[in-house]
């Protein structure tokens, strides 16, 4: 018993140190409801064309066949919450691609806790995942009490809003667990929903992501944006900040710590004319690091042309 405490303390101390913002701790085990969430979002198609969130649906509601022998899930927030804003003229992007792929730095913060865990615990074994794997990331930080789902379907912590990254380390060793958060302070609250610009977030705190514009503006690939969207994009070039700008909880935000988030410049200033006159290559070079190369440089153009058309 002595030593689970001083395991988790270390964890929790180690994770802060690293620079995340919070840690929790849940017990490793199937998520029967969760489950049931997931199969029912899928059931009604509002995956769209990402196809990945279809696969491996038994590991992504049961640690325990990810990680062979898991015991605990340990999440991870990270704060993305810039202190600079995109000046007036420039084309909107979400603030979680103002800097360095989170995929890339988070991932190296992970690879460092694991091996401090090496170290101070011993032979372990342990994965981090950020984002690109089947795990249930916003069910896990609910479970290891870092806050609740919010009607837009984000995770929200009472202290600090919702401009947070979801991290998981699932490993096979025993800790002491944090208390499911069974609270949700978005009351009678509406804002989210009146606020989405293509209705995409449903009643019961479901949200369509085969109608959110992060999805039309990022995931969806090689295609058209259907005519019927024509309008309703609110000039969002590369995700969709809506839900959460219009959240009362995200007063509470903070400017985030990580240097390696440090917004680009041609992120705070390019206008739509500006992205418009950017060649291939140009881009290549300047998002090089950035969540926006997701969207490949045929994606922005995309994305420009339909703003431009709807304007
Ligand atoms: C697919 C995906 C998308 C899709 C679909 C969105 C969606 N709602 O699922 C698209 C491309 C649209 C998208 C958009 C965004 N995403 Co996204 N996305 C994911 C991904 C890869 C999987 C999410 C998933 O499993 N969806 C399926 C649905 C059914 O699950 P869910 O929404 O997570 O809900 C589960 C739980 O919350 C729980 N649950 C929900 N409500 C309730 C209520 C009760 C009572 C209970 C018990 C449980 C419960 O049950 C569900 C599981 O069945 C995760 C990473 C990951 N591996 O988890 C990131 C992730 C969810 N996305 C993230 C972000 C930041 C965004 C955007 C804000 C980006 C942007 N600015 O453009 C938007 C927000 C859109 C929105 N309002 O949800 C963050 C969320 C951080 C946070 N604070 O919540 C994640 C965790 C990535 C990360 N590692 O940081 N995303
Ligand atoms: S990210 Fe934008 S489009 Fe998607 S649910 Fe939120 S407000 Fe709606
Ligand atoms: S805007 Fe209101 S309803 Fe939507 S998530 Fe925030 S508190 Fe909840």
């Amino acid at each position: 018993m002595q030593q689970i405490l001083q395991y988790t303390q270390f964890i929790k101390q180690a994770a802060q140190q690293l620079g995340f913002d919070f840690c929790g701790i849940a017990k490793a085990k199937q998520l029967d409801e969760d489950a049931r969430r997931l199969e029912k979002w899928l059931g009604q198609n509002m995956n769209g064309s990402m196809q990945y969130m279809a696969n491996h649906f038994d590991l992504r509601v049961d640690p325990t066949k990810l990680v062979s022998g898991a015991k605990s899930v340990i999440t991870l927030l990270k704060n993305y919450y810039p202190s600079q804003q995109q000046t007036e003229d420039a084309a909107k992007v979400s603030k979680y691609a103002f800097g360095k792929d989170y995929h890339e730095v988070i991932r190296a913060q992970l690879k460092a806790l694991l091996s401090q865990m090496y170290t101070h615990i011993g032979e372990i074994n342990g994965r981090g995942f950020i984002d690109s794997a089947p795990v249930l990331e916003r069910s896990w930080a609910v479970q290891s009490g870092l806050g609740w789902v919010g009607k837009n379907g984000n995770l929200i912590n009472k202290q600090q809003g919702s401009f947070f990254f979801i991290a998981t380390l699932i490993v096979d060793v025993e800790l002491q667990y944090d208390d499911v958060y069974a609270k949700d302070f978005c009351g009678s609250c509406t804002r989210c929903i009146d606020a989405c610009p293509t209705e995409a977030i449903l009643p019961n705190k479901v949200v369509d992501g085969s109608k959110c514009i992060s999805y039309f503006t990022i995931e969806l690939k090689d295609q058209l944006i259907p005519d019927s969207m024509k309008g309703k994009f609110d000039d969002w070039l590369f995700g969709c900040d809506t839900c959460q700008d219009v959240c009362p909880w995200n007063r509470f935000s903070k400017p985030h710590h990580e240097a390696e988030f440090t917004p680009i410049n041609e992120v705070l200033n390019f206008s739509l004319k500006d992205w418009e006159m950017l060649t291939e290559e140009s881009f290549k070079t300047i998002f090089k690091n950035s969540p926006i190369k997701r969207s490949k440089y045929q994606g922005i153009q995309r994305n420009l042309q339909f703003i431009k058309t709807s304007l």
